[in-house]
């Protein structure tokens, strides 16, 4: 059987320096990660190269032995270019693609990438906007090569390349109307915060890494039909949902109607090594965690990385300065694992069993949501 292949899908090879201090599963797995990355920007995985080196090389990421190599599986594999696990200096940006002659792409253009083709809202459009135009005014010198904006692919999409792009004063100029343009937005977010706390309804913030179900437990939470998708960053734009939380009533009937009331939150997800741009421009997004009353990690209990994302998950929070929020954390995704599988986390006040997908343990979620608004309303 001949495999059909879409050829307007982009192929690379994926890059990675192992570094003194790093175990070859987590280089591997950070790997893993960066494929999972480009599938959800519409990319494939040709191959991967790890090279341990003491430090990456300035010039090129890689030592020189490497690149050489990597140049003979791009010709095999005909691939489009390489992806690089870290951020790229605009040296290296450079050095590597004038090696290689194709398209060099970082783990942070990658996640811009994905950004810009997520952004929904207007607040979101601009956020994305602002941290690409950040990114290209730091590597200005790097990029001329490398990402020529003709053919379409990763690195092109959200602001488009004009001439005047070329022109750090002029990127400056657009950078500082963009980041006075969120900053008005931000304000608008303030004024509705503030009305909520004078309203005095809770705010539980959903938070967690990306892909670990924090939408569909929203949706499942409020009833209402919220994107949820099998790909990294599905959310951008935080949306808020009132719920009043069922309790039990008499004769052991389901009291949907005097139960207390809760805004929640859905949030943009975590991921290690989020690129700081993205936290500068999206830090009013990911703050809703700051100013909510109590936080709701969702967990993917299946995912094999799970202590590593709880790890990122709590310096993400810790960042953010919402390291003294209750947090409830619901391992999710339970239906994927046995029952007996030991869950630890030790940072959160509660923690549960539930599946988003099929509703199991919703009315431990009720019960325990309910104690917890109401222990915070003392
Ligand atoms: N098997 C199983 N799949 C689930 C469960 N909850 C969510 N999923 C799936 O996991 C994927 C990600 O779910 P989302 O709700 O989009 O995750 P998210 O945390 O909002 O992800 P981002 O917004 O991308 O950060 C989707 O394909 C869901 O259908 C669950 O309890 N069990
Ligand atoms: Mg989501």
């Amino acid at each position: 059987m001949i495999e059909l292949q879409k050829n307007d899908t982009e192929k690379y090879l994926l890059l990675a320096v192992r570094l003194p201090g790093m175990g070859a599963y987590e280089t591997e797995k950070s790997l893993d990660e960066l494929a999972a990355l480009a599938e959800t920007a519409g990319a494939e995985e040709v191959g991967r190269l790890i090279q341990r080196l003491d430090r990456f090389d300035p010039n090129t990421y890689l030592g020189e032995g490497k690149v050489l190599e990597a140049a003979q599986i791009l010709e095999e594999t005909e691939a489009t270019g390489v992806l690089c696990d870290d951020e790229l200096s605009p040296a290296q940006m450079r050095g590597l693609s004038e090696k290689l002659g194709c398209k060099v792409i970082d783990r942070t253009i990658l996640i811009l990438d994905i950004f810009a083709a997520h952004a929904k809202t207007n607040e979101g459009k601009l956020q994305v906007e602002l941290a690409q135009l950040k990114y290209r005014a730091s590597h200005l010198s790097g990029l001329g090569t490398s990402l020529s904006r003709q053919g379409g692919g990763i690195g092109t999409r959200g602001p488009g390349e004009t001439k005047l792009e070329s022109d750090k004063r002029a990127i400056r100029t657009k950078i500082g109307r963009l980041a006075r343009r969120v900053k008005e937005m931000e304000q608008v977010r303030d004024v509705g915060r503030k009305q909520r706390v004078r309203n005095r309804v809770p705010v539980a913030a959903i938070v967690g890494y990306t892909n670990a179900g924090k939408s569909t437990l929203l949706g499942r939470l409020s009833g209402a039909e919220v994107f949820a998708k099998d790909m990294l960053f599905a959310t951008l734009d935080p949306l808020t949902r009132k719920c009043r939380i069922p309790v039990p009533g008499e004769e052991g009937v389901t009291d949907y109607l005097t139960g207390p009331e809760v805004l929640l939150t859905d949030t943009v997800g975590f991921i290690n090594k989020l690129p700081h741009q993205l936290i500068d421009a999206f830090r009013s997004t990911l703050e809703e965690a700051k100013y909510a009353d109590l936080l709701i990690h969702v967990a993917d209990a299946s995912d094999p990385d799970l202590d590593k994302h709880l790890a990122v998950v709590y310096d993400t929070l810790a960042d953010l300065g919402a390291s003294d929020k209750p947090v409830l954390t619901v391992w999710n995704k339970t239906d994927l694992i046995p029952e007996e599988t030991e869950l630890h986390d030790p940072k959160a006040f509660r923690t549960l069993r539930i599946s988003a997908k099929t509703g199991t343990g919703m009315e431990g979620l009720y019960a325990a949501l309910a104690a917890m608004i109401r222990e915070n309303a003392d």
